[in-house]
C-alpha cells in the first residue's frame, strides 16, 4: 500500500510538501496511520445523511462547586473511610478501587501458545485538577493549569521509576463513562507496555531506523503553524474520531518531565485554547478521553528511546452536535476504522467554530 513519499534522504522526506492537502473532501479513501499502522476509511460523502440514531443526554450543567458527599472533594470522606484533605491546587490519592496491584501471585508458565498471561503489577492513582467541582480545565486560571502540569510531569518521574509505563489519562464526561463530574484525571503505571505504546514503540524506531529523525518529529514541520511557539494543536492527518486532535512539543522532547517552564506556560495557554474551542464547538462542555505518551520508563528509561516523541491525544466521541455521538461499531469492530468528515474539514471547523 502507499507508503511514504519517501526518497531515502533524512532532510528531504517527502517529494512533495502537504501533498496530502490534494485529497478530495468529497470522495471516500483510506488513509495510513504511521503510529499505529493502521489504516483509516475515510468517507466524507456520508455528512450528506440524515441523522435517526441514538440521540444522547445533554451534559449535566449544575454541578454544586462543594458536594460533601463527593468523594473526590476536599474534606469528603471516601467510601472506605478515608477523609480528603482541604487541598487547594491539585490532590493526589491511590485509586480506592484499583485496576492494578503492586502484588499479586503470577499466572503459571504455560508452552501453549493459545493460552499465554504474564505477570501484571502496578498502581493506579486518582488526581483531582482544582478543589471546585463546578470547573473544568479551559476555565481554570493559567496558573492552576500549569499546576496541573507540574504535577502530572511530577507522578510520571515518580512512578516511572519502578514501572514501565504511566499512563496519564482523562475520562471527561458521563458519555466517555467519566463516573464524577469534579475535574480529575487518573493515572495508572503498569510493570509492562500496554498494546498502544507498544505499537508505538515498534512504529517510531522503525521509521527512526529508517529515515533518522523521530516520525513526529517530522510530523511536526510537515504540519508546523507558527501560533504558538512551542506546541503544535492539530487533527492528525489520519484521525479516526470526527474531532481527534494531537499536541505535539515543537522540541524533540521525550518525555513530560522534560517540558521547560516556558515550555509547561505555553501548553497551559494552548490547552485553555483548545479546550474552548472544544466546548465552543457544540456548545456544551466537551466529553472527551485524553492522555499523554512519552517515551516508556522504569526499566526502559535507560534504553535508547530518541525515536520516541511525547504527545498528547484528544478522542472526543461526538460528531454532530453535544448530543449525537460517534458509535465505533459494526464495520470499525469487524473491519476499520471509519470516519465521515475529513481530518482538513474537521480542522477548519475548530479553527473557525463553525457546527457541522
Ligand atoms: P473516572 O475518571 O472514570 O470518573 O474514574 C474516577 C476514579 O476514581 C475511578 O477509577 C476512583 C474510581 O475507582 N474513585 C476512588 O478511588 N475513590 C472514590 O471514593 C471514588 C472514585
Amino acid at each position: 500500500m502507499a507508503e511514504f513519499n519517501a526518497n531515502g534522504n533524512n532532510n528531504k522526506l517527502f517529494t512533495e510538501k502537504n501533498a496530502h492537502r490534494r485529497l478530495s473532501p468529497d470522495h471516500q479513501h483510506i488513509r495510513f496511520n504511521p503510529l499505529k499502522d493502521e489504516w483509516v476509511l475515510v468517507s466524507p460523502h456520508r455528512m450528506k445523511r440524515p441523522w435517526k440514531g441514538q440521540v444522547e443526554k445533554p451534559q449535566e450543567t449544575d454541578v454544586p462547586r462543594f458536594d460533601p458527599n463527593n468523594p473526590l472533594c476536599p474534606g469528603a470522606t471516601r467510601p472506605n473511610g478515608k477523609v480528603n484533605p482541604d487541598y487547594e491546587k491539585t490532590f493526589v490519592f491511590d485509586n480506592d478501587f484499583p485496576a492494578l496491584l503492586e502484588e499479586g501471585p503470577p499466572p503459571p508458565d504455560s508452552d501453549n501458545p493459545l493460552f499465554q498471561a504474564a505477570p501484571a503489577y502496578g498502581t493506579c492513582k486518582v488526581m483531582c485538577f482544582h478543589p471546585w467541582s463546578d470547573v473544568t480545565l479551559p476555565i481554570m486560571s493559567h496558573d492552576d493549569v500549569h499546576s496541573v502540569i507540574d504535577k502530572w510531569a511530577e507522578i510520571n518521574v515518580e512512578l516511572g521509576k519502578k514501572y514501565d509505563w504511566v499512563q496519564i489519562f482523562e475520562n471527561k464526561g458521563a458519555i466517555m463513562g467519566c463516573s464524577n463530574p469534579h475535574p480529575h484525571c487518573q493515572v495508572w503505571a503498569s510493570s509492562f507496555l500496554p498494546n498502544e505504546p507498544a505499537v508505538k514503540d515498534r512504529t517510531q524506531k522503525a521509521y527512526y531506523n529508517k529515515y533518522g529523525n523521530p516520525m513526529l518529529v517530522d510530523y511536526v514541520k510537515q504540519e508546523c503553524q507558527k501560533k504558538n511557539e512551542h506546541w503544535l494543536w492539530l487533527v492528525p492527518y489520519w484521525a479516526v474520531w470526527p474531532y481527534e486532535t494531537m499536541l505535539l512539543p515543537k522540541r524533540h522532547v521525550l518525555r513530560i518531565e522534560d517540558l521547560n517552564d516556558e515550555e509547561r506556560n505555553a501548553l497551559a495557554d494552548i490547552m485553555k485554547k483548545l479546550l474552548t474551542k472544544y466546548d465552543n464547538m457544540f456548545e456544551t462542555s466537551f466529553p472527551y478521553s485524553m492522555g499523554w505518551h512519552g517515551a516508556p520508563t522504569g526499566k526502559r528509561m535507560n534504553e535508547d528511546n530518541k525515536h520516541w516523541q511525547l504527545h498528547a491525544l484528544y478522542y472526543p466521541p461526538l460528531l454532530r452536535s453535544a448530543t449525537v455521538k460517534k458509535f465505533m461499531v459494526g464495520y470499525e469492530m469487524l473491519a476499520q476504522a471509519q470516519r465521515d468528515l475529513t481530518a482538513e474539514q474537521a480542522a477548519e471547523k475548530l479553527r473557525l467554530n463553525i457546527k457541522s
